[in-house]
């Protein structure tokens, strides 16, 4: 285990235009993303990041549970409140897994992939994971709390054996221990900055970086919807966000949330 995250230290060395004014730094929560939320509901600012050391009941989607053990690694919310229509929120998600990719790619030898939608992979096994929950009005995005998780000193030898065969860390793949802060200061400016992009261009610069991260273009998958399932190749992403995927019969499907399954390497 490892020392607790100064916050202090890392606000003082920001250099952003928009996340990380204020941080609210917890020894455990029940989960970030849940705190924030309760932030940006009592008109938390844009920007505004949850950070917690352990989280209790830390949340992937759909009801699944994230592991959070103490002061191993990152898990954090930041406020966003995007000028974006609702239709564009998606975009938040795919934005931060460039950021994520490009922060984390800097620092290992081996080549990140994006898993459509929040994954971030290294040789197949999860590294990192986000989780946006969006409160949209008709017209417009109350706010986001982008969630961020990122194994940074987890051993494989310490993780829940219902993960043990498909995580990673960044200190399991550089058999190094990694400074948590500077790891921290560097995401927030890397996000800052997609952000940043994605307010200002939209999502087209960012774009052909999400693509050349992307790892199941052409490849067959099985895609798991609330209410059907899919299988088909996955073609790529449309300006929205949504995954592009061309069934057996041909047909093209636009896919806004689920579950894809490669099928074959
Ligand atoms: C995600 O969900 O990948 C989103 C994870 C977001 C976590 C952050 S931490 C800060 C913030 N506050 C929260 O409460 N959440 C966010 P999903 O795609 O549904 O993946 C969940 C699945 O990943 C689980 O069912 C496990 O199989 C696996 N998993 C759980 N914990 C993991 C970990 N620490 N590392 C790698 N895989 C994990």
């Amino acid at each position: 285990m490892g020392a607790p995250l100064n916050v202090a230290n890392v606000r003082e060395r920001l250099n952003t235009r928009r996340l990380g004014a204020k941080f609210h730094y917890f020894a455990e929560l029940t989960s970030t993303n849940s705190y924030a939320r309760k932030l940006a509901e009592n008109g938390a600012e844009e920007g505004e990041v949850v950070i917690a050391e352990s989280q209790t009941q830390g949340r992937g989607r759909l009801g699944r549970r994230w592991e959070s053990p103490p002061l191993a690694n990152l898990y954090f919310s930041v406020i966003l409140r995007p000028a974006l229509a609702p239709a564009h929120a998606p975009q938040i998600t795919l934005m931060a897994a460039v950021a994520l990719a490009e922060t984390v790619g800097s620092l290992i030898a081996q080549a990140p992939t994006i898993k459509w939608p929040n994954d971030i992979l290294v040789e197949g096994k999860k590294l990192a994971g986000v989780l946006t929950e969006a409160a949209c009005g008709s017209e417009r995005i109350e706010y986001v709390i982008l969630g961020i998780g990122v194994n940074v000193n987890y051993r494989i030898d310490s993780m829940a054996p219902e993960i043990r065969q498909r995580a990673t860390s960044i200190a399991d793949l550089t058999q190094r221990g990694v400074d948590r802060e500077g790891l921290l200061l560097r995401l927030i400016q890397a996000l800052d900055r997609c952000y940043g992009e994605l307010e200002e261009a939209g999502f087209e610069t960012l774009r052909p970086r999400w693509e050349a991260y992307f790892s199941l273009r052409g490849r067959r998958v099985r895609v798991e919807l609330l209410d059907q399932v899919l299988t088909g190749r996955a073609r790529g992403i449309e300006r929205d966000g949504a995954l592009v995927l061309e069934d057996d019969h041909g047909v093209l499907h636009s896919i806004y949330a689920g579950d894809v399954i490669p099928l074959e390497t």
